[in-house]
């Protein structure tokens, strides 16, 4: 049986049942969904201890043809992107299908006139428009590997991911528009060049209309290049194990890891659960707020919502332009169906009252989903009352960049939601928990580290230039298995709860003390705006805990301190006290909002020299603060 839309929890399980049994039958049978110039000779080969994965080897295929060339002739006229700029009064942008396909045919073109082959590493640095998703699909049609790094990002980070896979040329704009803000993208990828050899072009979009320099011989505008290009292009046929896209993702250690996806499994996997988290209908008018820069946005703005004909919204704005109800103006205006979004933007709207949902028809909606953290239960309650109405199922999708796709999650409507449980693993996702031993646990209700038993189609298959690495981040932890570096929770009936990263455990005097929990107490004192905790080494205790507390106003006292630690007993125990705590003015944090515990770790551990690359964050100039007024 055919389960590329499962439409009942019968049918859940059943499918899950079926791709444990039998994963090659399974996806195989998934794999009929999609469009392939040659079927494959194996569904699957793997070995995790090399560690090596293929799937589909033997397929050949383009993912375009996929995502653009086989909806044509149904799906012509129906938009594929649909641009909501930054300001609310410049005209949406409905790019149709047969628009899309287009476009990219001509980048395509501009790109193969401009010597690209298949192989060669391309640099995406643009802001959320049109033209990132079309050069996207432009690298994917002639077999170029996209890199796109996030257009936030500094020109030293910038400088090292273009470096570390030598890409040949970088597309980018003059500039962008970020709320009431412009940001001279074009100085940063000057200043980047010039320690980067391999790039040889640099095509501009004109995006703010500023006098951007050019460097003769080297810039281009890419308008009048589209302009004069043709609007068809003879897709590159691939083979399934091709490299699609590098995406870098922060490591441990610092530098970052350029995790490589490829062709078939990628798309396979994408678009399949795509389709069944969201529960995709073909009217739907679907929209994920993250930035293509992450792989929320390549897997769910790009690729999985395109193979599916979907209509797909990208937006260059922020949720707090020009006012708080920007989300749900749009919401109400283009009538989104399907919502996707971070439980770090719910939060900061949810402060903001609910007069800005209010404000707005949100009645359209039918699926909310969350992503990027964990999302606490009054974050979850929020957004199922003011948001979803309490009619609107929310989907909790856990994943990684690693993954490629979203591993565990209900399935909206379809499913039972739990809330702050991401809940049941996908078809074809075997997941278990470890215990400290390096044991797998046996029975369901239990805490552990979360890993991965069993390949599935879209695992990233390793890191670029550095497979040593690939292999010691993920497999050596524990033999045969994916580690995923989560902690997690599992009920008596299955459903996962993720508890955070596991490197923010400490062990203190035996105890096994998760963070979170201790952060949780220090954070309902009412001076407290946000706290972040790391171990250091101690003689007796083995590790100890350092907070690291930023307050709404008023002064960090030693009375203070007493309080903060009278508080985490009283709810937690005597044994989670803090040895150190350091009252800062914030606390570093990556553009997706996640709290950099590393860098916390080795400035309490005082390893200042080995901070690794901190430009990426959003507040850099906190660390340099937080190690200046550390005692
Ligand atoms: C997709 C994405 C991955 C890490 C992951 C985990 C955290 C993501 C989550 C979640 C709890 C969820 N995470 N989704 N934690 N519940 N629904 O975010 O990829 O940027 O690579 O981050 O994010 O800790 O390991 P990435």
């Amino acid at each position: 049986m055919n389960h590329y839309h499962i439409t009942s929890e019968e049918q859940y399980r059943k499918a899950y049942k079926e791709s444990v049994k039998n994963p090659a039958d399974f996806w195989s049978d998934i794999a009929t969904n999609f469009k392939w110039r040659k079927k494959w000779d194996s569904v699957l080969e793997y070995d995790f201890s090399i560690p090596e994965i293929a799937w589909f080897k033997g397929a050949q295929l383009n993912i375009t043809e996929n995502c653009i060339d086989r909806h044509l002739p149904e799906r012509g006229t129906k938009t594929a992107l649909l641009f909501e700029p930054n300001n609310p009064n410049e005209p949406a942008q409905h790019i149709t299908y047969q628009e899309l396909h287009d476009k990219v045919c001509q980048m395509a073109n501009v790109l193969k006139q401009k010597g690209v082959k298949k192989g060669d590493r391309i640099c995406l640095y643009l802001p959320m428009i049109p033209e990132l998703a079309i050069a996207i699909l432009a690298c994917a049609r002639i077999g170029a590997i996209h890199s796109v790094v996030f257009a936030g990002f500094s020109a030293v980070a910038l400088a090292a991911r273009i470096n570390d896979s030598n890409c040949s040329i970088v597309i980018t704009s003059d500039g962008a528009f970020r709320g009431n803000k412009t940001i001279n993208l074009k100085e940063i990828v000057d200043k980047a060049l010039q320690e980067c050899k391999s790039v040889r072009t640099v095509l501009l979009v004109n995006r703010i209309n500023n006098n951007c320099s050019i460097t003769d011989g080297r810039d281009e505008w890419l308008q009048p290049l589209l302009d004069t290009a043709e609007t068809s292009c003879v897709p590159e046929i691939m083979n399934a194990e091709d490299p699609l896209f590098i995406l870098y993702t922060s490591g441990s250690t610092g530098t970052p890891k350029g995790m490589v996806h490829t062709t078939a499994g990628y798309m396979v996997y994408s678009a399949f659960t795509f389709k069944n988290v969201f529960q995709y209908e073909e009217d739907d008018v679907y929209w994920c707020t993250a930035d293509i820069g992450w792989i929320t946005g390549h897997s769910y703005i790009v690729y999985g919502p395109l193979a599916n004909g979907a209509t797909s919204v990208l937006f260059e704005g922020v949720p707090s332009y020009p006012d708080y109800g920007r989300f749900w103006e749009i919401v109400q205006k283009h009538a989104v169906t399907l919502f996707y979004t971070a439980p770090t933007a719910i939060r900061a709207l949810a402060k903001q009252g609910k007069e800005w949902t209010e404000k707005y028809n949100l009645s359209s909606l039918k699926t909310l989903g969350s992503v990027g953290e964990p999302i606490n239960e009054e974050a979850w309650e929020w957004y199922d009352d003011h948001v979803g109405k309490n009619r609107c199922p929310i989907v909790d999708t856990w994943w990684q960049t690693e993954t490629g796709g979203i591993l565990i999650s209900s399935l909206a409507g379809v499913t039972k939601q739990i809330p702050t449980f991401a809940t049941l693993p996908m078809p074809g996702i075997q997941p278990c928990l470890m215990d400290d031993n390096g044991t797998e646990i046996s029975f369901w209700k239990a805490e552990g580290r979360l890993c991965i038993k069993f390949p599935w189609p879209s695992i990233a298959r390793t890191i670029w230039g550095n497979h040593e690495r690939y292999k010691n981040t993920y497999f050596t932890a524990y033999t045969n298995t994916y580690f995923t570096g989560d902690g997690a929770l599992r009920d008596a009936d299955g459903n996962y709860r993720i508890t955070g990263r596991v490197d923010d455990v400490v062990i203190v005097s035996g105890h096994n003390l998760g963070t979170a929990p201790i952060e949780d107490a220090i954070n309902e004192h009412p001076m407290v705006a946000e706290s972040a905790l790391v171990g250091f080494p101690h003689d007796i205790k083995g590790n100890a805990l350092y907070g690291f507390v930023t307050l709404k106003g008023g002064e960090g006292t030693a009375a203070l301190k007493k309080e903060i630690n009278a508080l985490i007993s009283e709810k937690i125990g005597p044994i989670a006290k803090l040895d150190k705590i350091q009252f800062t003015s914030g606390l570093p944090k990556t553009r997706s909002g996640k709290i950099m515990r590393r860098i916390l770790r080795k400035i309490a551990t005082n390893e200042i020299d080995a901070l690794g690359d901190i430009s990426t964050l959003l507040n850099p100039e906190v660390v340099e603060q937080i190690i200046s007024e550390k005692k």
